[in-house]
C-alpha cells in the first residue's frame, strides 16, 4: 500500500496506513504522516460500480473546485482531492483497480446515528448550503452510475433481476416483492414529474446519509459533504429524502430489530428547518410540494435496491453476514411504512416551516 501512496504528492512521511470506516462500496484507509502535520484519505474505488473513475474524479475535482471559490476556509469547507506525481487525480494499479488519495481534514468526525436535534439541524443546513454552493455550477458532469435515483431504470434492472433469480432466491420473497410491486405506479408517477421537467434538475450529492457530512469536534457544526462519487444532475429532493432517511431513523439503517425502526418526526422536523433556511427561497413551487414525499421515494428505491442485490447473489453491497441484505431490505422497509403513516403529518410539518 505503500508503494500505491507513493505515486501520489504527498506532505510528510508516510507513518501509518490504517482501514477507515464502514462504506457500503469503496475501500477506504487513513495515511498518517509525520512531520506535516497533514494525514490523508487513501481510497480504492469499487470498479464494479464505478466503472469510469477518471470521469467521476472530473466531476469531483470540478464540483470541489467550485465550492473552494466561493468559501471561507477553502481547506476545510469541502474536500482536496490529491494529485498524482504524474498530475492525474487517480492511480491505477497493475491490478486495474483505481486509487485515489484526499487530504484528511483534522478535528473533524462523522457519525452513523444522529446524537442530538442540533446536529440534524446542521446537516440540514449543510446540505441546503452544498446545493447553494452549486446552483450556479454549469459545466455538464459526467452520468458515473446511469440512472443512480431513476426509478424507472430501477425498475429495467429489477424486471431483468427477477427474471433471473440468480441466487435462486425470489421464491423466499414474496412478501418483499409484493411491497415494491403494490408501490411502482406510485413511484413512477413521482418520478414521471422530474422527466417532464416540472421538477427541475439541479447538482445534486446522492449520497447524504449521516455518515457523509463531516462535523467539525469543536463546534459541533456542518463542515461539508464528502463522499462526492455521486455528484450528479438529479433533482435535489433526492439528497433531502436520502438523508431524511437515515437521519430521521430512529435507529441505524440495518438494524435487525424492526420494532427499533420508525421516522422520527422530531429528527424529520429539524432536518427540513436547518435545510430550508438555506434553501426556501431557492426552490420551486413543485419542489416544495414534493418536498415531504422525498423521503418515502429515496427510502422505496433503497429497499428496492437492496432487495435487487439480495436477489443478485450480494454482488453491489459489502455484506457483514449472508443475510445482511435481506436484513436491509426488511429494515427499510419497516421505515417506509413508518414514513406512509405518518405521511400527512410531514406534510403538515413541511408546510408550517414554509410559513414561518
Ligand atoms: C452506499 O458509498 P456509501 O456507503 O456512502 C450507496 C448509496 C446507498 C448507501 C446505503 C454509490 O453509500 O447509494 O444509499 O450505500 N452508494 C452507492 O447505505 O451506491
Ligand atoms: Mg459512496
Amino acid at each position: 500500500m505503500e508503494s500505491i501512496v507513493s505515486k501520489f504528492v504527498l506532505k510528510g512521511r508516510i507513518s501509518q496506513i490504517s482501514p477507515l470506516g464502514d462504506g457500503f462500496i469503496n475501500d477506504t484507509y487513513i495515511v498518517k504522516t509525520e512531520g506535516s502535520g497533514q494525514n490523508y484519505i487513501l481510497q480504492r474505488k469499487n470498479s464494479n460500480v464505478f466503472p469510469d473513475v477518471p470521469a467521476m474524479m472530473d466531476n469531483i475535482v470540478a464540483v470541489t473546485d467550485h465550492i473552494k471559490k466561493k468559501v471561507a476556509d477553502p481547506e476545510r469547507e469541502t474536500l482536496t482531492v490529491v494529485p498524482t506525481v504524474d498530475g492525474k487525480y487517480y492511480y491505477k494499479d497493475e491490478t486495474g483497480s483505481y486509487w485515489t488519495v484526499c487530504t484528511y481534514i483534522t478535528d473533524s468526525v462523522t457519525y452513523d446515528v444522529a446524537e442530538s436535534l442540533e446536529m440534524v439541524r446542521q446537516a440540514g443546513m449543510g446540505i441546503g448550503r452544498f446545493q447553494s454552493l452549486l446552483s450556479d455550477f454549469d459545466k455538464p458532469l459526467h452520468e458515473v452510475i446511469k440512472g443512480f435515483h431513476n426509478i424507472r431504470w430501477r425498475f429495467t434492472q429489477w424486471d431483468e433481476s427477477l427474471a433471473k433469480d440468480a441466487a435462486g432466491r425470489k421464491s423466499g420473497l414474496m412478501d418483499e416483492i409484493y411491497f415494491i410491486e403494490s408501490r411502482r405506479e406510485e413511484m413512477l408517477d413521482f418520478w414521471k414529474l422530474v422527466e417532464n421537467g416540472t421538477i427541475p434538475t439541479r447538482v445534486t450529492h446522492n449520497d447524504t446519509k449521516l455518515s457523509n457530512i463531516l462535523f467539525d469536534v469543536n463546534s459541533g457544526g456542518v463542515l461539508c459533504a464528502i463522499d462526492l462519487d455521486t455528484v450528479m444532475s438529479s433533482t435535489s429532493l433526492n439528497d433531502v429524502g436520502d438523508a431524511i432517511r437515515s437521519y430521521a431513523n430512529a435507529t441505524v439503517e440495518d438494524d435487525p430489530d424492526y420494532s427499533r425502526v420508525y421516522i422520527r418526526l422530531d429528527r424529520f422536523e429539524a432536518y427540513m428547518d436547518g435545510y430550508l433556511s438555506e434553501r426556501k427561497d431557492s426552490l420551486t413551487d413543485s419542489e416544495k410540494e414534493w418536498l415531504a414525499f422525498a423521503p418515502l421515494y429515496i427510502t422505496y428505491e433503497q429497499v428496492l435496491r437492496f432487495l435487487m442485490d439480495y436477489i443478485d447473489g450480494d454482488k453491489y453491497y459489502k455484506i457483514k453476514y449472508p443475510e445482511h441484505n435481506l436484513v436491509r431490505t426488511r429494515s427499510q422497509i419497516a421505515l417506509l411504512r413508518s414514513m406512509e403513516d405518518n405521511y400527512s403529518r410531514m406534510q403538515e410539518i413541511v408546510l408550517e416551516l414554509l410559513a414561518r
